[in-house]
């Protein structure tokens, strides 16, 4: 994630390799929409960037973060990708239960990684205000959207 220190969507885009021949999943969680929006479009135009058609982005949503590691699953068996990022924002100030979300994402993500031959992409911002969240979602300390889509052309080509 973006810190105070340094702005992690400015890189070097020569050192992403070219993406013209993946296809990409994406699982968007409805909560927060206006911050997920913006990740969704820093994804998505830098998969486009870096040559991933755009009818090779798919796309779909689920409720919240905590259904983002079902949405992954369902997608992974339904849609013949080389990469699934998913996409949410939970916000501790808003969200008893923050650690929870957070933990079983996290959790599912990682059991996911280690389930299928396939990379699925952590995009998920875990901030203590609604502030937090838009300065990571296109603001001053970058778009963690951005990071996710050029994490999921790297790992989509790993061997
Ligand atoms: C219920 C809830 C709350 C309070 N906060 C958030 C949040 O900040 N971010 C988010 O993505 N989802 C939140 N949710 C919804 C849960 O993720 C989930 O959709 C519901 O608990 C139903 O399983």
């Amino acid at each position: 994630m973006a810190t105070s220190l340094k702005n992690l969507s400015e890189y070097n885009p020569d050192s992403v390799p070219n993406a013209s021949e993946l296809s990409i999943g994406i699982v968007v969680a409805e909560w927060n929409m206006d911050v997920n929006t913006k990740l969704l479009q820093g994804a998505v135009e830098t998969l486009q960037k870096h040559g991933v058609l755009e009818k090779n982005i798919i796309i779909n949503y689920v409720p919240g973060s905590f259904e983002l590691t079902y949405g992954a699953r369902v997608m992974a068996e339904n849609y013949d990708v080389d990469a699934i990022i998913v996409i949410g924002t939970v916000i501790q100030g808003e969200t008893p239960h923050f650690t929870y979300i957070c933990q079983s994402v996290s959790y599912g993500v990682t059991e996911l990684n280690l389930s299928y031959d396939l990379p699925f992409i952590f995009g998920l911002l875990t901030v203590n205000t609604k502030e937090q969240a838009m300065d990571r979602a296109g603001g001053k300390y970058g778009n963690k959207g951005v990071e996710a889509a050029i994490t999921a052309i790297k790992m989509a080509l790993y061997n």
